[in-house]
């Protein structure tokens, strides 16, 4: 694949160590093929929930956005043509393993058993995500840029003080990794061995920035520099995905350390919807990422192989549109929450101070209703 880098004006060209090709196992055209280290075992039921999967996380952030259109939540950050990179990772992670997720990982969620209302409910302004963190081994949602990389590494310095056989997958955009945050968890990471994976989604944009204002080299070139490996796969193709993060986090499990996954794919839709992408980038640049959409690419490999027909399409719809009314009844239906929960979850005990802020707040707003 040719790398693009922005020619920096008066800079010399960046030191470019020979490139190897995306891990692929799936290409565009929905052919599979095989690559030397990563063989995938993967049975044509496996192959049809994945597409499942993928359908109905799209179908979710579909309605999501159509939800925020409407003025029902606060902002949303569409997944669109990144499901193949979450789907797989997610899929990767065994039941010990511990996600650290940014604000956009709706599919990674959706392989957690995360109730999908309970991700809606944050973008909503109701709560903070109602999920059990640790039942689902899933994190909360964490907006500041990078910082749940620290979490991750702290997380697995604890897997292995515990001795465990556990890893922690930290998810992080391309933006990110200019953050002071991600490389200072790089470097406890490699030094300490710990049990972490990141899983880079390089979505080409960090809002208007593109990758070129990021890095002069490839992303997972990076990892070389702190120590550990790196790797680039197709993030696009889901069974590429599913092979590269399961044997890093086989790995990271193994006492082998760290591994850098950089995930190259393409935000379809906008950062936000608070942004208009058609402000920043070219339409053509949208079509030819088309072409490589992580979902038609499985559906191409499982109806050219006979391995699904029209049916399980039609069923697999059928479920999306289900999935989409409850989705925007729940959503409609949630409750507003009580102007005092926000002194209830500050410590796990109450304080007497936050306590008296409570009665203080309550006896206010009684007033007004006499
Ligand atoms: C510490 C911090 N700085 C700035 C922001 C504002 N901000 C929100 S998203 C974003 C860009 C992130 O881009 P990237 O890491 O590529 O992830 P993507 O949104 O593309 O998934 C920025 C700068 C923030 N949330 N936190």
């Amino acid at each position: 694949m040719q790398e693009i880098v922005d020619p920096v004006p008066g800079a010399g060209e960046p030191h470019l160590p020979a490139q190897p090709d995306l891990v692929q196992l799936l290409t565009p055209e929905g052919e599979r093929v095989e690559h030397p280290d990563y063989a995938l075992d993967v049975t044509d039921e496996e192959l049809c929930s994945l597409y499942r999967d993928m359908a109905l996380v799209r179908r979710w952030d579909v309605e999501a956005t159509a939800l925020q259109r409407q003025g029902e939540l606060g902002i949303w950050a569409s997944l669109l043509g990144q499901e193949a990179a979450q789907v797989g990772a997610g899929r990767a992670m065994g039941t010990g393993d511990m996600a650290f997720p940014t604000y956009r990982e709706h599919g990674v969620a959706w392989t957690r058993d995360v109730d999908p209302l309970h991700v809606i409910s944050l973008f909503r302004g109701n709560d903070l995500g109602g999920w059990d963190p640790v039942a689902r081994r899933f994190n909360l949602y964490t907006v500041v840029i990078g910082a749940q990389c620290l979490h991750a590494t702290g997380y697995a310095m604890g897997i292995q003080r515990d001795d465990a056989e556990a890893a922690a997958l930290a998810f992080l955009g391309d933006g990110a990794t200019s953050q002071g945050e991600v490389n200072e968890s790089f470097i406890w990471a490699a030094t300490f061995s710990a049990p972490v994976v990141f899983f880079c989604q390089n979505n080409q944009y960090a809002i208007s920035v593109p990758i070129e204002r990021q890095s002069r080299v490839p992303l997972f070139q990076r990892a070389a520099g702190f120590g550990f490996p790196g790797v680039r796969v197709d993030g696009n193709d889901v069974l590429a995905v599913l092979a590269v993060t399961r044997a890093a986090l086989a790995r990271a499990r193994e006492g082998s350390g760290p591994t850098f996954i950089e995930a190259f794919t393409y935000r379809m839709g906008a950062h936000t919807t608070s942004d208009d992408p058609t402000r920043y980038r070219l339409a053509g640049e949208l079509e030819e990422w088309k072409l490589r959409d992580p979902i038609a690419r499985l559906k191409a490999h499982l109806s050219r192989s006979g391995k699904a027909g029209p049916e399980f399409f039609a069923a697999v719809d059928a479920e999306g549109d289900e999935l989409a009314v409850r989705i925007r009844k729940g959503t409609l239906e949630m409750p507003d929450p009580a102007g005092t929960d926000m002194f209830d979850h500050v410590y796990a005990e109450q304080t007497e101070e936050i306590a008296a802020q409570r009665a203080e707040f309550l006896s206010y707003h009684e007033g007004f209703e006499q």
